[in-house]
C-alpha cells in the first residue's frame, strides 16, 4: 500500500512537472499591480492584443525577463522559469474578454493635474530661444528630449509613456506639448518650466492627438474603443463621439485626427466606414444637415449646430494616410490596396465634400509624410513611396504626376524647409539602403546627393527655425541625432540618443511650414 501511495505521489509530481504554467494567475501574481487585472494598463502599459501588435515576440520575451531600463519594469530571469515567461509572453497577446470598456467616466476618472496652471512661471526657466527647441521623441527607452535647436544640447529628458505615437503636438504659442502614447494616454507638457502639467487617458488603443489651432481643444483618435474623445486645454473631457454611422448601425476605428487650422475644424480619418469628418471649433460654424443623409421631419431638414458637430463626407471606399494642402482646402488620401494588390490616391475637396480627382501614383504612397514646395509657381507635393524606392512630384492645381525620382529604396519621410533648396528623404524600409539619406534638389527635380550611416537605419528628419540645419535621427536602440549643415551636407554634431523615432521643431510647426508635418 505504501508502494502504490508512493507511486501516486510520483506520478503526481511528474503531471505537475509537466503540466503548462498557469500563465493567467502568473500574470495576476506578478504583473497586474502594475499593468491592471485587466491588461489594461496602470503605471505600466496595457498589455492587450490591440496594444502589441507592434512589439516583436522576441522583444516580449526580453523584456519580462531583463526588465526595461530607465523605468519601473523589472526582470523577473530571478523570479519566474523561461517557461513561465514564455506563457506570459504568450498571455498577454491572448484576447481579454469580456472586452475591456473605456467610457467617458473612466476618462475623466483617469486624469492627472500634476500643477495648477495658475503657479505655472510666466517666462521660460532657462536661456534658449523657445523658438528654436526641437522636443526628440526617444523611443528605445520611451524618453522625450528637449533640445536647444542653436547650440544643440539637450536642456531636459524625462521618462515619457510607454510607445508615443505621431507627432507631438503644440499650442499655438510654442509653449506647451501633447503627446499621445499607443496606449491611450494624453500628456500634456510646459516647456517654460520643463514639466509635466496633466495627463489623461483617452482610450485603451490611440492612434494620435491634434490640438486645435487656437489652443482650445486636444482631440484624440481612438482605435479602441470606437470614438473620438475631445479635451479642453487642460486636459478635461469635455465629450466622446461615437465613431459611427448616422444610423449607428456600423462603427469604425478612428484611423488619426488632423487638425484644419485655416478651417477652424479638425478632420477626422475612419478606418472602417467610407466617411471623412469635419468638426468644427469655430463658434460661427454653419448648422449641419447631417451631412449628404438628410433627416427630414414636417418636410424640413434637422439642422444641428456647427460648432463641435459632425460634418460627414461620403466616399466611395475608406480612405487613411491624409495630406492636406497648406489651405487645408483638399485632402489627399490613399484607399486600401483593391483587387489588383494596389491602392489608390483620391484629392477629396473638402468644401464640396466629394472626391475631386484620382492621384497618378504608382506603387503605396505614404501621402501623409509628403511636404509641399514652391517651383516656377506652382505649388507641387514630394511623397514618399513605401513600395518602391520612389519619390512622386505631383502638380497641386492639376494633379498630375510631373515626375517621380529614384532614391535607392523606399522611404518613410521627406522633410525640407521653405530656406533651403533641398528635401531629405530616407530608404528605411529598405534592407540594403536603409542607412541613406538621399538629397533631392528642389529646383531641378534631381536627387543630388547622398549621406550614409553604414550598417545603421537612418531617417526622419527636421530643420532648425533657419533652415540651416538638418537633424536625422540614427534610428537604433544605442542610435544618435545627427546634425548636418543643410548647405554641405557635413555632419556638425551627434549626440547620442535611444531610438530618436522623431524630432520637432517648435517654430516650424506652429508656423505650419510646407516643408514638415503639422
Ligand atoms: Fe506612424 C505619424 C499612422 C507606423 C512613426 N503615423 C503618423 C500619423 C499617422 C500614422 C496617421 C500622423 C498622425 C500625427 O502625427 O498626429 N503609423 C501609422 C500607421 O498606420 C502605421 C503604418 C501602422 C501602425 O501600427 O500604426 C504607423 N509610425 C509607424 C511606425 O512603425 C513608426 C515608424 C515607429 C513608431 O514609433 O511607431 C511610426 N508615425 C511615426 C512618427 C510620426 C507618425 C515618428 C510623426 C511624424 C512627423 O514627423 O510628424
Amino acid at each position: 500500500m505504501r508502494g502504490a501511495l508512493a507511486l501516486a505521489a510520483a506520478a503526481l509530481l511528474t503531471a505537475n512537472a509537466q503540466a503548462a504554467p498557469d500563465a493567467a494567475a502568473l500574470y495576476q501574481q506578478h504583473c497586474a499591480s502594475c499593468h491592471g487585472t485587466q491588461r489594461t494598463g496602470g503605471m505600466g502599459p496595457a498589455l492587450l492584443p490591440e496594444s502589441l501588435e507592434r512589439l516583436r515576440p522576441a522583444e516580449a520575451l526580453k523584456t519580462i525577463t531583463a526588465g526595461r531600463q530607465a523605468t519601473q519594469m523589472p526582470g523577473f530571469q530571478t523570479t519566474l522559469a523561461a517557461d513561465e515567461i514564455a506563457a506570459l509572453s504568450a498571455y498577454i497577446r491572448t484576447p481579454v474578454l469580456p472586452a475591456p470598456r473605456w467610457g467617458e467616466d473612466d476618462i475623466r476618472a483617469s486624469r492627472i493635474a500634476s500643477v495648477d496652471p495658475a503657479r505655472l512661471p510666466a517666462q521660460p526657466q532657462w536661456t534658449a530661444d523657445p523658438m528654436n527647441l526641437f522636443v526628440v521623441v526617444e523611443g528605445g527607452d520611451h524618453h522625450v528630449s528637449i533640445l536647444d535647436g542653436d547650440r544643440f544640447t539637450v536642456m531636459h529628458r524625462f521618462a515619457s509613456r510607454y510607445a508615443l505615437h505621431g507627432g507631438p503636438k503644440f499650442t499655438p504659442d510654442g509653449r506647451h506639448v501633447f503627446f499621445g502614447s499607443r496606449d491611450g494616454w494624453i500628456t500634456k507638457f510646459d516647456l517654460y518650466s520643463l514639466q509635466v502639467v496633466a495627463e489623461v487617458r483617452a482610450g485603451l488603443n490611440m492612434r494620435n492627438v491634434a490640438v486645435s489651432g487656437d489652443g482650445r481643444w486636444v482631440m484624440a483618435a481612438n482605435y479602441f474603443p470606437h470614438t473620438l474623445a475631445l479635451f479642453d486645454a487642460q486636459l478635461n473631457l469635455v465629450k466622446t463621439y461615437a465613431a459611427a454611422t448616422l444610423d449607428g448601425k456600423a462603427t469604425s476605428r478612428v484611423s488619426a485626427v488632423y487638425d484644419a487650422a485655416p478651417r477652424r475644424s479638425f478632420v477626422v480619418a475612419l478606418k472602417d466606414i467610407p466617411e471623412l469628418w469635419e468638426i468644427s471649433y469655430d463658434p460661427k460654424a454653419e448648422p449641419i444637415h447631417d451631412g449628404l443623409v438628410h433627416d427630414y421631419k414636417m418636410g424640413e431638414a434637422i439642422a444641428k449646430p456647427g460648432y463641435l458637430g459632425v460634418r460627414r463626407t461620403p466616399l466611395d471606399e475608406p480612405l487613411d494616410d491624409f495630406f492636406f494642402d497648406q489651405g487645408y482646402r483638399h485632402a489627399l488620401g490613399a484607399t486600401r490596396p483593391r483587387d489588383d494588390g494596389k491602392p489608390s490616391a483620391q484629392v477629396v475637396n473638402l468644401d464640396v465634400r466629394r472626391k475631386i480627382a484620382e492621384l497618378p501614383i504608382a506603387g503605396m504612397p505614404h501621402l501623409g509624410s509628403g511636404i509641399t514646395f514652391q517651383r516656377e509657381g506652382r505649388t507641387l507635393l514630394l511623397s514618399p513611396n513605401l513600395k518602391d524606392g520612389a519619390l512622386d512630384v505631383i502638380d497641386m492645381q492639376t494633379w498630375q504626376r510631373v515626375t517621380t525620382l529614384t532614391t535607392p529604396g523606399p522611404g518613410f519621410f521627406v522633410r525640407s524647409h521653405e530656406a533651403t533648396p533641398y528635401a531629405w528623404t530616407d530608404s528605411m524600409m529598405s534592407p540594403k539602403a536603409r542607412d541613406t539619406l538621399s538629397i533631392v534638389d528642389k529646383r531641378t527635380l534631381a536627387v543630388v546627393a547622398q549621406v550614409k550611416e553604414p550598417g545603421k537605419t537612418l531617417a526622419h528628419i527636421e530643420f532648425t527655425k533657419d533652415g540651416r540645419y538638418a537633424l536625422a535621427s540614427v534610428w537604433e536602440m544605442d542610435g544618435a541625432l545627427i546634425v548636418y549643415d543643410a548647405a554641405t551636407f557635413k555632419e556638425v554634431k551627434r549626440l547620442p540618443m535611444s531610438k530618436p523615432v522623431g524630432k520637432y521643431n517648435v517654430f516650424n510647426k506652429i508656423t505650419r511650414s510646407e516643408g514638415t508635418s503639422h
